[in-house]
Parts: C-alpha cells; sequence; structure tokens
C-alpha cells in the first residue's frame, strides 16, 4: 500500500488555482459490507450540476480502490479510470452516481482511509483519505449530508451524526449537517463505552461516550470530564453549542496523528485520551485534556464553518489551538501555559521557520498537504489570531468571532472572510496584518532605548531574513506588549500594547523621574525574536521583580542561554550571578511551585546549538551536551545544603489529583529529584520510585536513575509492571533513549527496534524511539553519523508501509546546514539516501527535497 512516487516529477497544487467543483452534492448515501480484506463500498450520490459553473468536469477522487461497477440514474456506465480517480459524462441536470467499490483496510498500513488497528476498522479521511475509500468529490468545499449503513458482525458500528437504527448485522447512521467528505469517520469492532450526558444551554440533552478497547474502560473518566468542561466552556466564552444527539470518541492504538474531529465521532490516537493517575503523567493529562478541548471545538471552528481548499488549513487549525489554549489557561495556569507555548513554538516552530522547510501561515502551494500539518499552521497560526485579539481588543475579538459564526455557518471559507469580519466589524484595515498569513520566516526586532528629559523612547527595527522562494518581506504589524519599571522594581508603566506598522519605529514614555527598566513583550505577544543588548544585571533585576510572568521567566531564559553560550564559546564557568539568581528563586515558596518549575528548566541543547549558529559559531553537540552537564552538576552542588529539605516540600499529599496546583508540585519535585540525584548516587530518587502511587513521581524517578546509569533494576521491574500496557511500555521505550549518554544512544535505539514490543507499524512506538533519538540533541548527532544512519533506515523501512509518519519524522533533519562539514555531510548522505530509495512516497519525497534545497 505504499503510494509510489511516480517516474514524473510529482504534481504541485496552488493557491491561485482554486476552481469551484461544477456540482453540488445534494446528499450521500454509503452502505459498508464489512471484511477485513474485502470490504464493499457502495454509495449513492445525488449531483445537481451547477448553473453557473465555469468548469463542469466531472472529476472524482479515487485511489487504490477496485470499481465493480457504476451507474449514473441506475444505468450502468463505464467511466474513464486515471491514476487519481475517473472522469465520466454526465446530464446536465441533478442525477444520481452510485458505484461499487472494494477495498482491503487489513492491508493499509498508511492508516489513511479505512484500515484496521487491533482487528477493529476505523477510518482516517482528513485530509485525502475518503477517496481511499469511495469516488468521490474528495475536497473541503463539497459539503453534504450523509447516511450510511454499516452491515457487518461487529460489536459495536460507528459513523457520524445521530443513530438511526440498529439490528442484527447492522447500524445505520445519519448526519443532518452538511460536511466535507474529509469529516466522514466510520469505526467497527469489540469495544466497550463508557456514556454520560451533557445538557446544552438550550436544554438539549446529548448522550456522551468514550469507546474503549475492552480493559481500557478505567482510563476514560478524566477525558469525559474534560469533554464535558470542554462543552461547558465553549457556550459560556464563544456561544456555541453542540448540534447533535449523541458525541462520540473513540481510542485507537494505531493513528498517525494526535486525534480527529469527525462530526460527532472524534477518532483518537489512544495516547491522547486514555488517561489513569497509575499510567499516566501529569503532562500526559495536560495534553488529553487540550486535545479533547481541540477536537470538541473544532465541531464549529472547522466542521460547522470549514475550509474552501487545504491552502486554507490554518483557518480551522490556527483558531482552534488558540481555542484550546485559551482554555487551558482557564483551567488550569495562564501563565504557566503561555510560557510552555512559547517554549514550544521556539522548539518546534521557529527552527521550521528558520529552515528549508520554511511556509507561510497560509502555504501557496504543496505537492502532498498531509506534509503541512505543521508548526507553523498550527502554532504560528495560533499565535496570529492571538496578535489580532491583541489588537482589537478583546470585546471586539468576540464580536468578529460572532460575525464570522453568523455570517459563514456552512460554509468553506477562506482567511480573506476571516480578517474581513474583523475589518467589517472593527472598521480598521487589515491588509497589512494579512502578510502575517502570506509571509514566512520570523521576524527578528531589534531594540534600542534613550532617556532625556524625563522621556524614555523605546526603537524597534523589525527584519524577517528570507526564506525558501521569498526574499523579500514586508514590515509585519507587531503588537508588543511593553512595561516600565523603576529601579526599586515598581510598576511604573503597566503593559501597553504597542502596535509596530513600520521597519524602524519609536514609541516614547514621558514624565518619568529616572530611566526606567523595560519589560518588553510581555506575556509573549507576538512570535518573534527580540534582539535586545542588555545586561546581566538587569536581566537578573527582570527575573527577581518583573511583575508578568512571561518576561520574568524569559529574564531567566536569557541568563540560561548566555551562560551556557559563554561555557561553550569561551570555555567559561557556569554563571555565579545567574546560579544565584537561581537559588533564591528556587527557595522563595510564595512563588507557584510551576513557575519555580519552569525557571528551573533549562534551555534545550538544540535551542543552545541553535543560539550559537545564529551568533556564526558552528554549534558542537558534544560541547554543548558537556555544557548542560557542568551547569546541572555546579547548581545541584551550589544547592546541596537545601536540596533535600526542598525536595520534601514538594511531595504532595493525599491522593494523587491531575489538577494544576499538584502537577505544579510535582514538576518542581522532579527538577528538583533530578539535581539531587546528581549528588545523592540515587538514593532519594531509588526511594521515591519504591514509594510511587502514580505514573508521573514514578517515571519521574525512573528518568533520573536511568540518566544517573543506576536505574536498571527499576527499569526491568517496571517493564515486567507494565508490559502489557502499550502506553506506558511507549514511555519505557522513549525514557531509555531520551536518558542514554550521547554515545551510547544511537546503540540504545537501534537496539530496541529490535526488542520484541517494537513494532515500525504503530506510530507511537516507532516514534518513542525514533522520535527519542532524533531529540537527544548529542546523541543523535554522534560525529560518526550512527545517529543519522539509524534514523534514515528506519525511515526507508517505514515508507514502504506509512509515508504519512515518515514523512514527518524526516524534519528530524531539517536542521542539517547548522552543523559542521563533516556532520553536513554525513546527514547530507543520508538524505540523499532515502531520497533514492526506489518506490518512494510522494510524501517523503517532497520532505527529503525540500531539506535538500
Ligand atoms: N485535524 C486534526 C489533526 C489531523 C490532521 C491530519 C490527519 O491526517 C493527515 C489526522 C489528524 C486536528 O487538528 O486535531
Ligand atoms: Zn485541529
Amino acid at each position: 500500500m505504499n503510494d509510489a512516487a511516480p517516474a514524473t516529477q510529482p504534481e504541485t497544487f496552488y493557491l491561485k488555482d482554486y476552481t469551484p467543483f461544477g456540482f453540488d452534492v445534494d446528499s450521500v448515501e454509503l452502505i459498508f459490507r464489512l471484511a477485513p480484506d474485502t470490504t464493499r463500498v457502495l454509495s449513492k450520490i445525488h449531483f445537481t450540476p451547477k448553473p453557473d459553473a465555469a468548469d463542469r468536469t466531472f472529476f472524482l477522487h479515487g485511489e487504490q480502490l477496485s470499481l465493480i461497477s457504476a451507474r449514473i440514474d441506475g444505468a450502468e456506465v463505464t467511466p474513464e479510470l486515471t491514476a487519481s480517480g475517473l472522469t465520466c459524462d454526465v446530464p446536465d441536470q441533478p442525477f444520481v452516481w452510485g458505484a461499487e467499490v472494494e477495498i482491503n483496510p487489513q492491508a493499509n498500513t498508511a492508516l489513511e482511509g479505512l484500515y484496521m488497528s487491533n482487528g477493529m476498522y476505523c477510518t482516517q479521511c482528513e485530509a485525502e483519505g475518503f477517496r481511499k475509500i469511495t469516488y468521490y468529490p474528495d475536497r473541503p468545499d463539497v459539503m453534504s449530508t450523509f447516511s450510511v449503513r454499516i452491515e457487518g458482525d461487529e460489536k459495536v458500528m460507528l459513523s457520524n451524526g445521530n443513530p438511526v437504527d440498529t439490528g442484527g448485522g447492522f447500524a445505520e447512521w445519519h448526519d443532518p449537517w452538511p460536511k466535507p467528505a474529509y469529516l466522514f469517520a466510520l469505526v467497527a469492532g469489540d469495544l466497550v463505552n463508557h456514556p454520560d450526558r451533557f445538557t446544552t444551554r438550550s436544554g438539549k440533552e446529548v448522550l456522551l461516550n468514550i469507546w474503549v478497547r475492552p480493559g481500557d474502560e478505567h482510563k476514560c473518566d478524566f477525558g469525559m470530564n474534560a469533554l464535558k468542561k470542554s462543552m461547558a466552556w465553549d457556550e459560556e466564552v464563544y456561544g456555541r453549542e453542540y448540534d447533535l444527539d449523541v458525541f462520540n470518541i473513540v481510542a485507537v492504538d494505531d493513528f498517525n496523528m494526535g486525534a480527529m474531529e469527525n462530526k460527532g465521532l472524534n477518532i483518537f490516537n489512544s495516547s491522547c485520551v486514555l488517561a489513569s493517575p497509575e499510567t499516566s503523567t501529569d503532562s500526559n493529562f495536560e495534553r488529553i485534556e487540550a486535545i479533547i478541548a481541540h477536537e470538541y471545538f473544532h465541531n464549529w471552528t472547522g466542521n460547522r464553518i470549514t475550509c474552501r481548499d487545504w491552502f486554507q488549513l490554518c483557518l480551522k487549525e490556527g483558531l482552534t489551538v488558540y481555542r484550546d489554549a485559551q482554555f487551558t489557561a482557564d483551567m488550569r495556569s495562564a501563565p504557566v501555559k503561555r510560557i510552555e507555548d512559547a517554549i514550544d513554538l521556539r522548539a518546534r516552530q521557529f527552527p521550521e521557520d528558520n529552515g528549508p522547510l520554511a511556509h507561510p501561515v497560509r502555504p501557496e502551494s504543496f505537492q502532498e498537504i498531509n506534509n503541512f500539518y505543521t508548526a507553523t499552521v498550527y502554532e504560528k497560526g495560533a499565535e496570529v489570531i492571538g496578535m489580532l485579539k491583541r489588537l482589537v481588543g478583546d470585546a471586539a475579538y468576540y464580536t468578529a468571532v460572532d460575525l464570522y459564526f453568523d455570517r459563514h455557518d456552512g460554509q468553506a471559507c477562506t482567511i480573506e472572510d476571516w480578517i474581513k469580519v474583523f475589518e467589517d466589524s472593527t472598521g480598521r484595515d487589515l491588509q497589512q496584518f494579512k502578510t502575517w498569513y502570506s509571509q514566512a520566516g520570523t521576524p527578528r526586532l531589534k531594540v534600542s532605548e534613550t532617556f532625556a528629559d524625563g522621556t524614555y523612547t523605546l526603537t524597534f527595527r523589525q527584519s524577517t531574513p528570507p526564506t525558501p522562494g521569498q526574499d523579500h518581506k514586508d514590515p509585519k504589524v507587531i503588537p508588543i506588549a511593553v512595561g516600565l519599571l523603576s529601579a526599586e522594581g515598581a510598576e511604573l508603566v503597566p503593559t501597553t500594547v504597542l502596535e509596530m506598522t513600520q521597519a524602524e519605529q519609536s514609541f516614547s514614555f514621558e514624565g518619568l523621574d529616572a530611566q526606567p527598566v523595560p519589560s518588553i513583550l510581555r506575556d509573549f505577544s507576538a512570535p518573534v525574536i527580540l534582539d535586545r543588548e542588555t545586561s546581566a544585571q538587569e536581566r537578573a533585576f527582570l527575573l527577581a521583580h518583573d511583575t508578568d510572568p512571561f518576561t520574568r521567566w524569559e529574564a531567566g531564559r536569557e541568563l540560561a542561554k548566555a551562560s551556557r553560550i559563554a561555557m561553550v564559546k569561551d570555555g567559561a564557568s557556569p554563571d555565579a550571578a545567574y546560579l544565584e539568581a537561581l537559588k533564591t528563586l528556587v527557595r522563595d515558596d510564595t512563588l507557584d511551585p510551576a513557575f519555580r518549575a519552569l525557571v528551573l528548566s533549562p534551555p534545550s541543547e538544540s535551542e543552545i546549538a541553535q543560539a550559537l549558529a545564529d551568533q556564526g559559531v558552528t554549534p558542537d553537540p558534544d560541547a554543548i551536551h558537556d555544557a548542560a552537564e557542568t551547569f546541572a552538576q555546579t547548581l545541584a552542588q551550589s544547592l546541596s545544603d537545601s536540596l533535600p529539605r526542598l525536595f520534601a516540600a514538594t511531595l504532595v499529599d493525599g491522593p494523587y489529583q491531575p489538577d494544576a496546583i499538584g502537577a505544579g508540585s510535582r514538576a518542581l519535585n522532579g527538577r528538583l529529584l533530578g539535581l539531587l540525584t546528581r549528588i545523592d548516587g540515587g538514593e532519594a530518587a531509588a526511594r521515591q520510585y519504591e514509594e510511587a502511587d502514580n505514573m508521573t513521581v514514578q517515571n519521574t524517578a525512573l528518568a533520573c536513575l536511568l540518566k544517573a546509569e543506576k536505574g536498571e533494576s527499576q527499569s526491568r521491574a517496571f517493564f515486567e509492571q507494565w508490559q502489557d500496557d502499550r502506553l506506558v511500555m511507549d514511555k519505557w521505550f522513549a525514557l531509555q533513549v531520551a536518558t542514554a549518554r550521547p554515545e551510547r544512544a544511537p546503540t540504545v535505539a537501534a537496539e530496541l527496534t529490535k526488542h520484541r514490543l517494537f513494532t515500525i507499524k504503530n506510530p507511537n512506538r516507532f516514534r518513542a524511539v525514533m522520535g527519542a533519538l532524533s531529540m537527544n540533541h548529542a546523541g543523535f548527532h554522534q560525529a560518526d553519523g550512527s545517529g543519522y544512519r539509524l534514523l534514515a533506515d528506519q525511515l526507508i523501512a517505514l515508507d514502504a508501509l506509512n509515508p504519512q509518519t515518515t514523512a514527518r519524522m524526516c524534519t528530524a533533519f531539517q536542521t542539517w546546514k547548522r552543523y559542521d562539514d563533516a556532520r553536513q555531510a554525513l546527514m547530507l548522505a543520508e538524505l540523499e539516501r532515502i531520497k533514492s530509495t526506489s518506490g518512494l512516497s510522494r510524501d517523503t519525497n517532497e520532505m527529503v527535497s525540500r531539506i535538500l534545497d
């Protein structure tokens, strides 16, 4: 089931070429006769030619289908089959297209279309998977109602919408809301449900279900509560109610992504919905809550209002990520969420935006749309919404979004439609703001300042480096949230949003007695790189006094980076002043433990590598790793007197609760245990491991012990305890690689690929090992190229089975130009080797070609 690369150059699709489909689809009726290797799909599709259509070509997408028969208005026809679908002569009045096709779910290892996971049938149709189920105009602007009949002997058989009828060997579903085919879903198998109910604010009862494999019932409670909280939140904050009688969620073990918002039938990677205190960590709980919310919120932002074409993907994804971030901020801690998001954006989106894979939030061309489910479309897309809200203000934001729902409900829209509701409801001209959607690259913001006669002036100069295919960049509208502090730490000017629109622009604050200390880019008000020459002293001051949690944390982060860079570049010792500041902070129990944990979290080695590269210094992964180790060791030693006491204070009494308060304490506990293990020989970690009654502390203890190379027996015990739990086993696999000394990491990963529980066919397991290797910075970048070679071997093997996951994981190589000539040559050789693999998928071919460009 490989999507073999055609011998000719793969087709490129362009935003500018959009043409509407020449027919309306009035309704769709589908019958599925399930059989693992010979499923029959019978379709009846009611088409009406559009009277004013410029193009009336009747083309239906279809891939890997065996056409049994086709009919128009009941009469057999012989369509012309092409590699990607079929064409047929059709009447110029309404007609019914009927087809019967056969497909092979069992052989579908790509996990797109209808496939099997542990004996259960399930589907994944976004972006273009429906064409692997039957012939159809598989494009998001074709919306229709669907009626589905499933025939089979599966215990549970589900599809979108509301249940209509069920009996021996069949189930019928009807979805009254017109939807594009990418939101179609079907699930059938031996499933059990965790039911609940939700009453909408207009009094409608909705039946909620989480469907899981027998044995997983006890892992549904948290997800169900997250769903109910999401439903209530969307009513309260956005005024959006649920619109069907049932809402089903299904957990699936084999899934390429996190989850999918199919109308009324969300399908989740089991790692993103199943949770229990014994098997899930605090971060798992937080992520599950956010993903359940994300998929649920799509019901309005994505499903009721969808995308005209796949170039508009950010229209649903950026907005929905923004909404789920608001939800998490409301459910947990807003400052912690904002800091986590900034860390994530810098770790995943900045490298993308500053490398060969850079593309605008709304891309203008693609070969394989699956390659554009990126951090840029999702996370930078969400940042763009956040900036818009900051610029127009909260009230105007919600007014504009209400107008968006009123005006566009039931439509397939564009970014232009989105911008227009803001223009119409606020009266603002947002054309310059739109460049955030069309121009790739992370803007740099250089800051200088002057103070004279009581006037303090900040001057900003913005520039965005060229990105592939886009040499010229226009100035963007950048909301810069700024506050000013006095030398004593008093807030002189509270947070003010400066609206930068020009390449260079100054903003003045008058009537000040003395030069203030500026706190710039509060709350991470724009996804930019701030470039400001400032003293370590001033940063330490902000770390101690800033009233904005983000810029306060950021000051510490900058100090950490500067110290690390000096260690690598000049062989300096860990910066004493920064160590002192950290010590003060960590002992300050008036501060939120979660915040203290974040301040104690070091910048990643990859981030330091990028910072060095930005300064024109070729990063040496081993030296960066050594500096990280030395820094942590020095910090542990200098805190040694108080560490046991501080550590003990983070142990939470009472039963485990996956809430933000407990999680914050345990995050600090984890940081401190990491330090403590460096000085107590692993004693506290071994004790914590023994006493652990939840996965968060068990996992932390094991990680600390493995890192110190003292965890062999615990690792064996962990394996024995959890070998039957796939999700926990994924953690075990990942931990081995993540904690391995760099020189051992490729070997450890290679050995794990031979483990009896390793399978290349399960994306979670593959990512656990290979993802962990690519994130073990110095391990992946071993000078002998063993990390690169292993990943390339595995990607080549995976591509033949699952192009989508292979292509995503090629991003491990996207930063290749950062490194020294020898490493570059090694990475280049592996990329060339992947590219020259015969039968390479279109997905992987596109990714590797772009990375090499
Ligand atoms: N729309 C889903 C994510 C998703 C995207 C693509 C997929 O297959 C190519 C699968 C899921 C979301 O945003 O959650
Ligand atoms: Zn989404």
